[in-house]
């Protein structure tokens, strides 16, 4: 009998387990409903996902990239910087989980002072890069921010920062 409870609870919890990524509930939750995910440090704001040592918010506003990046400092952030490839993929799958979708997003990359030389908004050096085949290209001369989820391979492009698109912010644990 006290086997055959074992195997209850151990089928239960392996259900409830393998609900997590798929299930309705996960709309709504916050971090506290996904707590058992690695990257998610509990000293984020609600809402704030947690990954190395800072915290991340994805708003779905359509903003052009000067007022996403305000909207991202009244949340006392930037616009986010990236890294790695680590941090990218964990930037997307961010996205992916709230949007069910890859959506061009805007991140802090901007080469608007001289074309060609990027900075991140949060001052931090521009090191790694994830251009998408053929990016960026200035297209019209009129590219100057970086958007992520570009083309087939979801990488970054350079785009017109007068777009309106979603965007992340970061700010330090
Ligand atoms: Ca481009």
């Amino acid at each position: 009998m006290l086997t055959v409870s074992l195997l209850v609870c151990a089928i239960m919890a392996l259900t409830g387990a393998a609900a997590v990524p798929e299930g309705e509930t996960d709309l709504n939750a916050g971090p506290e409903g996904n707590s058992n995910t690695a990257e998610v440090v509990p000293s984020c704001p609600g809402g704030w996902t947690g990954y190395n040592d800072r915290c991340f918010l994805y708003i779905p506003s359509l903003m052009s990239w000067a007022n996403a990046e305000k909207h991202c400092q009244t949340q006392g952030g930037n616009l986010a910087s990236v890294h790695s490839f680590d941090e990218q993929r964990a930037i997307q799958t961010m996205i992916q989980r709230q949007t069910f979708m890859y959506p061009r997003t805007w991140l802090g990359g901007y080469d608007a002072m001289q074309e060609g030389t990027w900075f991140w908004s949060d001052g931090t050096p521009f090191h790694f890069t994830y251009w998408a085949p053929g990016q960026p290209d200035n297209f019209l001369f009129a590219q100057h921010c970086l958007s992520m989820n570009y083309g087939d391979e979801r990488k970054f492009d350079d785009h017109r920062c007068d777009f309106r698109e979603p965007f992340v912010c970061a700010k330090k644990l």
